[in-house]
C-alpha cells in the first residue's frame, strides 16, 4: 500500500473530508508502525547520553523526514487542500528542555541514530516541562506546560527500577521515545518517571509543595531552588535520573553476557553538564555491590565516563552542601568521600582540585573531571578558555583529557523540515549527496556569482518571511511587513546574552526616527525567549521589550520604519518558523561568555548573516565565511577577561562619557515608557545598567549601533547581500551535528 492508501484506510474516510486533527492521529499511527518495523541499532559498545534536558521538538515532521516520506506526504496533503503545517500543530510539543544544552542533546540523538551508532539517551519525563510563558501587563508569567497526551510519540514501557532515597525506596517507570535516523538507524530516548506523581498539587502558576517527593519529583524541569527544599528536590531529581541510568546500563550489560570488568569496552557514558554527575558514584556503588573493590570500580567508571562542560558562568557550576547529599543519598556519601580522598591524595597541595571544599560543599564538575577520561568544551574559544582560565588547575594536571567538540545542529530539522523550499533549491543545484555529507554544501559556491541563483535565494527568503508574517499575525496577533529587514534574537533571556543591548539600540533608533533621521530600510526586530522564574533582571528586560513593542508599533510615525516583536513562549516549533525568515542573526553576547551558541548555526544554514561579537562559535563562523560575510563588533574575549580581572569596567563612566548612551539609558524611565510600564521594574533595570552592568552592555553599545547602520546599508545592495547569504549557506556544512558526533565517537566513545 502507498501512503495515500494507508492514510485513507486509517482515516476510514476520504482524506479531503478528514479534519487536520484526524489526519495528525492517522499519520502518527502510520509513522509508529514504520518505526516499529525498523530494527534497533546494535553493536559491541553502547553509548548512554545522560542529560537533564532533551528539547526534542515535535516528532511527526522529523520522523517523516527521516523515513524519507516528508515530501510525499507534503504533496499528498496539498493535493487534498490540506497543509502539513496545520496538521503538525496538533502534536503537543514535549517541553523537556530549557535552551541550548537541551536542544543540543536532541540534535545529538538525531545524529547518533542517523550515523547508525549504538547509543541511547537517558533523561526524565517532566510532566510540565520548564513552564509555559504568558505575557500579561507587559510581563512574563509562568504556568504549567501540559504537553503529555495520548497524541504524543512518547510511550509507556513496563520497565521499572527501585531507586533508594535514604531509608526508603521508590519504583520508577520508563517511558520511551523512538529516535529513528535518516534512512537508517534506530535509537531510544529513555525518560524516567514515577507513577505516583500528582499533577493536581500545582497551584497558582507553577507553585507546589516541594517536600512531597512521591508527588512532585518529575513535575518540572529546574524547579525553583531558592530555598533548601528546592535544592533537595533537585538532588532527588538528579539522583533519580542517574540511578535509573546506571541500573539500566548494568542490566543491559548483564543481559548481553558482558563481563563487568570490561565495562569500558562495552559502555560509554556522556555526562551532559553537571546535572547527571551523580552517575559516577552511583555506578561505582553498583560495581562495588557486584564485588569490585573501590579502586577497581573507580578506574572502570573513569574509563566509561566523559564530561561535557557547557558554560563558564560561575553560578551554573553546581555545588551541593554535603549535608543535603547526606539527606537524599546517604549511601553515596562514603563513595564521594572516598573519591575526594583519592583525588586529594594525588594533589594535596591545591585546594581548587578538591571535590569537597573547605565549606563542605561538593563540586560536581570537579568530580566529573577527576573521574572522566575526557573533558570537553563546546566551541574552540570556549575550550581554550576552560583550559587557560576556568579549569586551569585541572588542565595543568590532566592536559590529555581536554578536547574540543564544536557543537552542531541536525540539518534534518533545521533545513529539510523547517525550510523545504531552500532544501529543494539546493537539491536542484547540487543534488542530494550533501544530505549525508554536509561539507558538500560548499559546492553551491559554484553559483556565487550567478545572478539568477542569487535572486532565487532572495525569493525563497522572502517566501519564508511571508510565511513567518502570516504565522505572527495568526498566532501572536502582531502585524509585520515581510519587506522590512528581519533582525532576530531568539534564545534564553540572560544578561550575558545582552538582549538589553538590543533593546537600547531600539531606543537609539526610535529617538533618531523621532528626530527625523530614518534607517536605510524599514526594520523589524524580533525577540523570543524565556526568563528563569526567579531571574528578576531578565524579567525586567522582557518588560522593557514589551513596553517598547507597545510604544513603537502603535506610533504611526515610527512604525513605518521600525517594529518590535517579542514572541510569546518561544519554543522549537516557533524557532522552525522564525529562523528561516531571518535576514540578520543577532549573536551579541559579551565576548567569552557564550560557550558556543547553536542558534547562530541554524540562522547561518538558512541564509541569515550573523551580526555578532567574537564569542563562542561565532568565531568559527567568521573563520569559515571570512570577514566580508559577517558583521562583528565589540571587545575581544581577552579584553573582557582582562577587564574582569582588573575590575576595570565601570558602567557609569560609559554613561557619563557618551551623550547617545546616556539618552538611551535615560529613556528607559521616560514619560513615554512609564505611561505603559511598571516604574519599579524599569527603574531597577536602568539602575543596574548604570551602576552594575555585570555583563558590560554599555561597553559595546556604541559599536553595536554603528555597525547596524552599515548592515542595513549593505542589505539594500542586493547583489552583495544575496551573495553573503549564499556564502553563509555554503560554508555551514561544518556545523552539522553529524560532524560533531563523528568527532565524539572518534575521540571519546569509540563505538
Ligand atoms: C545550574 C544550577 C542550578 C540551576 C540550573 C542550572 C543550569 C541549568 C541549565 C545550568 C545550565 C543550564 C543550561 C546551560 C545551557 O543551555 N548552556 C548552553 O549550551 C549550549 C550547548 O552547548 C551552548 O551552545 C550555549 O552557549 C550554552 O549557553
Amino acid at each position: 500500500m502507498n501512503i495515500e492508501e494507508k492514510l485513507t484506510v486509517k482515516l476510514g474516510k476520504p482524506i479531503a473530508s478528514a479534519s487536520d486533527e484526524e489526519i495528525y492521529i492517522a499519520l502518527n499511527s502510520i509513522v509508529k508502525e514504520q518505526i516499529a518495523a525498523r530494527e534497533l541499532t546494535g553493536g559491541n559498545k553502547k553509548l548512554y547520553y545522560i542529560s537533564a534536558e532533551f528539547l526534542t521538538g515535535r516528532q511527526l515532521g522529523r520522523n517523516l523526514v527521516n523515513l524519507q516520506i516528508f515530501h510525499e506526504v507534503l504533496a499528498l496533503l496539498r493535493k487534498y487542500g490540506k497543509d502539513l503545517k496545520d496538521v503538525e500543530e496538533y502534536e503537543p510539543e514535549p517541553s523537556l528542555g530549557n535552551g541550548g544544552l537541551g536542544r543540543l542533546a536532541a540534535c545529538f540523538m538525531d545524529s547518533i541514530a542517523s550515523l547508525n551508532l549504538n547509543g541511547d539517551g537517558v533523561g526524565l519525563r517532566y510532566h510540565f516541562g520548564l513552564f509555559k510563558q504568558e505575557f500579561r501587563n507587559h510581563c512574563q508569567y509562568e504556568v504549567p506546560d501540559r504537553w503529555i497526551s495520548e497524541n504524543s510519540f512518547v510511550t509507556k514501557t513496563d520497565v521499572s527500577f527501585p531507586v533508594q532515597f535514604g531509608n526508603r525506596t521508590v519504583h520508577s517507570r520508563m517511558y520511551d521515545l523512538d529516535v529513528i535516523g535518516f534512512e537508517k538507524g534506530h535509537s531510544k530516548l529513555h525518560l524516567f518517571d514515577l507513577d505516583t506523581i500528582d499533577e493536581s498539587i500545582v497551584k497558582d502558576g507553577i507553585n507546589f509543595d516541594k517536600k512531597d517527593i512521591d508527588k512532585n519529583l518529575t513535575l518540572f524541569l529546574y524547579p525553583d531552588d531558592s530555598d533548601k527544599d528546592g535544592q533537595l528536590l533537585r538532588i532527588y531529581q538528579q539522583y533519580f535520573m542517574v540511578s535509573n541510568a546506571a541500573q539500566l546500563i548494568i542490566k543491559e550489560q548483564k543481559d548481553l553476557g558482558h563481563d563487568l570488568h570490561h565495562l569500558a569496552d562495552h559502555v560509554a557514558v556522556q555526562i551532559n553538564d553537571t546535572h547527571p554527575s551523580l552517575i559516577i558514584p552511583e555506578l561505582i556503588r553498583l560495581l562495588i555491590q557486584e564485588g569490585f573493590s573501590f579502586r577497581e570500580a573507580a578506574d572502570i567508571v573513569t574509563g566509561v565516563c566523559g564530561y561535557t562542560n557547557h558554560t563558564i558562568l560561575a553560578e551554573a557550576l553546581e555545588k551541593w552542601p554535603m549535608s543535603y547529599l547526606n539527606e537524599v543519598v546517604p549511601h553515596l556519601m562514603p563513595i564521594i568521600g572516598g573519591l575526594d580522598y583519592a583525588a586529594v591524595c594525588a594533589h594535596h597541595d591545591n585546594h581548587e582540585l578538591n571535590i569537597i571544599d573547605r565549606e563542605g560543599k561538593v563540586h560536581m564538575a570537579r568530580m566529573d573531571m577527576h573521574y572522566s577520561h575526557s573533558i570537553n568544551g563546546v566551541a574552540a574559544l570556549h575550550t581554550s578558555i576552560l583550559q587557560h582560565q576556568e579549569l586551569r588547575p585541572f588542565y595543568e594536571i590532566k592536559p590529555e583529557r581536554f578536547n574540543n567538540k564544536t557543537n552542531g545542529i541536525t540539518f534534518r530539522r533545521w533545513l529539510m523540515h523547517s525550510n523545504p523550499e531552500l532544501t529543494k533549491y539546493i537539491i536542484d543545484m547540487i543534488g542530494t549527496n550533501w544530505m549525508n555529507n554536509p561539507s558538500e554544501l560548499e559546492r553551491i559556491m559554484y553559483f556565487h556569482n550567478d545572478e539568477n541563483t542569487l535572486n532565487d535565494i532572495a525569493e525563497i527568503k522572502h517566501t519564508k518571511k511571508q510565511q513567518a508574517a502570516h504565522y505572527l499575525k495568526e498566532k501572536e496577533g502582531v502585524i509585520v511587513d515581510p519587506d522590512s529587514i528581519f533582525s532576530i534574537q531568539v534564545k534564553r533571556m540572560h544578561e550575558y546574552k545582552r538582549q538589553q543591548m538590543n533593546a537600547l539600540y531600539i531606543i537609539f533608533e526610535y529617538l533618531r526616527i523621532k528626530s527625523g533621521i530614518y534607517p536605510a530600510a524599514p526594520v523589524t526586530i524580533i525577540f523570543g525567549g524565556k526568563a528563569a522564574p526567579a531571574y528578576t533582571m531578565a524579567k525586567n528586560v522582557i518588560h522593557l521589550i514589551l513596553c517598547l513593542q507597545e510604544l513603537i508599533n502603535n506610533d504611526p510615525e515610527v512604525s513605518k520604519y521600525l517594529r518590535v516583536v517579542m514572541l510569546q513562549n518561544y519554543n522549537v516549533s516557533k524557532a522552525e518558523v522564525i529562523i528561516p525568515a531571518a535576514d540578520i542573526s543577532e549573536q551579541i553576547s559579551l565576548a567569552s561568555k557564550e560557550a558556543s551558541g547553536t542558534g547562530n548555526m541554524k540562522f547561518m544554514l538558512n541564509g541569515a548573516v550573523t551580526l555578532g561579537t567574537n564569542d563562542g562559535a561565532n568565531v568559527e563562523i567568521r573563520d569559515l565565511v571570512g570577514w566580508e560575510n559577517i558583521y562583528t563588533f565589540g571587545r575581544s574575549s581577552d579584553d573582557v577577561i582582562n577587564l574582569y580581572n582588573t575590575n576595570g569596567y565601570h558602567a557609569i563612566d560609559y554613561y557619563n562619557r557618551s551623550e547617545s548612551i546616556r539618552r538611551c539609558v535615560d529613556f528607559i524611565t521616560s514619560p513615554e515608557l512609564l505611561r505603559i510600564g511598571n516604574e519599579e521594574m524599569l527603574k531597577s533595570l536602568q539602575d543596574n545598567l548604570k551602576h552594575k552592568d555585570w555583563f558590560m552592555t554599555l561597553l559595546d553599545l556604541e559599536d553595536y549601533c554603528n555597525v547596524k547602520e552599515t548592515v542595513y546599508f549593505d542589505y539594500l545592495n542586493r547583489p552583495k547581500w544575496t551573495r553573503m547569504m549564499l556564502v553563509n549557506i555554503a560554508r555551514s556544512g561544518f556545523f552539522s551535528s553529524d560532524r560533531t558526533i563523528r568527532e565524539y565517537n572518534r575521540d571519546i566513545w569509540h563505538l
